[in-house]
């Protein structure tokens, strides 16, 4: 991000395989893990993976679909109406999506203006074109940046979400954004906020996908080096918790960039002693974790899991949860059904088996969605299933027949920084 060559080793979670490397049981033996852990820049203070690994290894068959967790589908449709109603004037106008995955946002709006996806997953592209969402299957850097802006001139708006913790050599890529923008253009994206996996343990969001874990001071020093503004952040509710951040070569930023960069300092975000105290809580929650699912198991108790996300995989790696606690994993994403989790190698199978299977516990990897499918399930959950959610704190979530099911998509909000940007 500033170049920096000094860190600080911050986590170790030791070697894994690449988090949605979901595989097939004839490939177990050819299955390779690598080092993962975490450092932080003592210069800008970005928390960064200390190894990378090749991107190509990893996009090359990509198993994540947006469209397989209607919650995510819902925040980009009301994003892509935003983008719609607020920045496109004409329907010639151009709108480019980094890492448009299977076209569930730019098939939103593409009646409306010009919609470009560009994706290296060809599997997702594939799903994207057949939603009519015209799409490259390339990475993004400043050359493609130049040929686009030759054939389609520029941009009105260019979004990317879940993208740009994705990408090591993020200088190139943003000044291709720069080059590729219309002066009056908007560059709209989400990424995961490192004040959500600092202030509640939300280290299984650490694997070889994220290269980066931003916070808006970090990608700010960035920005800014290249000319460009932050002109304004909104906190959302995804991924725990997500800063989406409106940049453009213009204009000036409003409160809410100001408020949230002081909530960073307030909150330690550039203060080293935060992220080592982030590693002891998460050592105190692995403790916590596989002390409850001993116990259950102890007990008698049939434990699954709930979800097959990226995310779980760094947590299953990490606390070492294996098929000898999980019997399976159910997802909802065809492309994971069938296949094994890299690593820990438990069957993913579609969620139609719990109402036959009826197991005591679901351990929910997927706790980010967490509000939506505890409402989801409470048939399931009347005839006795309980979930438990290992981030930000171990718990058992009890059925309260008495009283409507508390709001969890809010326990991902961080309260300070909810306070503070509304
Ligand atoms: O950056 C990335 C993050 C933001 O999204 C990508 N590298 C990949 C992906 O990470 P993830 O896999 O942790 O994302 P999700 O969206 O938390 O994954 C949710 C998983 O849970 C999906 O596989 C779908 C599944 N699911 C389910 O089985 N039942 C989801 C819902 C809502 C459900 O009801």
């Amino acid at each position: 991000m500033c170049s920096g060559k000094d860190f600080f080793e911050i986590l170790n979670i030791g070697e894994m395989p690449p988090a949605n490397a979901f595989l097939e049981k004839k490939d177990f033996d050819k299955e390779e893990s690598f080092p993962l852990g975490v450092q932080l820049c003592k210069n800008c203070k970005s928390l960064q993976l200390r190894q990378v690994i090749s991107p190509k290894l990893i996009f090359q068959d990509y198993c994540y679909a947006t469209r397989a967790s209607k919650p995510l589908v819902e925040h980009f449709h009301r994003l892509a109406e935003e983008i719609a109603n607020n920045y496109v004037q004409s329907s010639n106008d151009l709108v480019i999506e980094i890492g448009s995955n299977d076209g569930a946002l730019l098939s939103k709006i593409k009646d409306r203006c010009r919609v470009l996806g560009i994706d290296p997953a060809s599997n997702m592209a594939k799903t994207a074109i057949q939603e009519g969402v015209p799409t490259l299957v390339e990475f993004f850097d400043t050359k493609l940046s130049e040929k686009i802006k030759s054939e389609m001139k520029e941009a009105r708006v260019i979004v990317a979400n879940n993208v740009m913790a994705h990408i090591e050599d993020l200088r190139d890529v943003f000044s291709g954004v720069k080059k590729l923008l219309s002066p009056e253009g908007k560059f709209i994206f989400e990424v995961h906020w490192v004040g959500n996996l600092l202030n509640e343990g939300g280290f299984d969001q650490i694997y070889h996908e994220h290269l980066y874990y931003h916070s808006l001071h970090s990608l700010q020093v960035l920005l800014n080096s290249l000319g460009m503004t932050v002109n304004d952040v909104k906190l959302v509710p995804i991924h725990g918790e997500s800063i989406r951040v409106y940049a453009g070569n213009s204009g000036t930023s409003s409160e809410a960039v100001r408020k949230l960069l002081d909530c960073e300092i307030e909150m330690g975000l550039l203060d080293t002693k935060t992220y080592q105290n982030f590693s002891k809580k998460v050592e105190s929650n692995k403790g916590k974790l596989n002390k409850l699912l001993a116990k259950l198991k102890k007990d008698g108790k049939k434990i699954v899991g709930y979800g097959a996300p990226a995310k779980g995989n760094t947590l299953l790696n990490y606390f070492k949860i294996g098929p000898e606690i999980l019997d399976y994993i159910t997802d909802t994403t065809p492309s994971k059904q069938g296949k094994y989790t890299p690593g820990t190698h438990i069957l993913v199978v579609s969620p139609e088996i719990l109402l036959k299977d009826l197991p005591d516990y679901a351990l929910l990897l997927s706790w980010n969605y967490a509000d939506a499918i505890l409402e989801k399930e409470k048939e399931l959950r009347k005839k006795g299933l309980k979930f438990i959610i290992p981030v930000p704190e171990v718990r058992i979530v009890e059925l309260c027949n008495d009283k409507p099911f508390e709001n969890l998509a809010n326990f991902s909000i961080n309260s300070v920084a909810k306070a503070i940007i509304p």
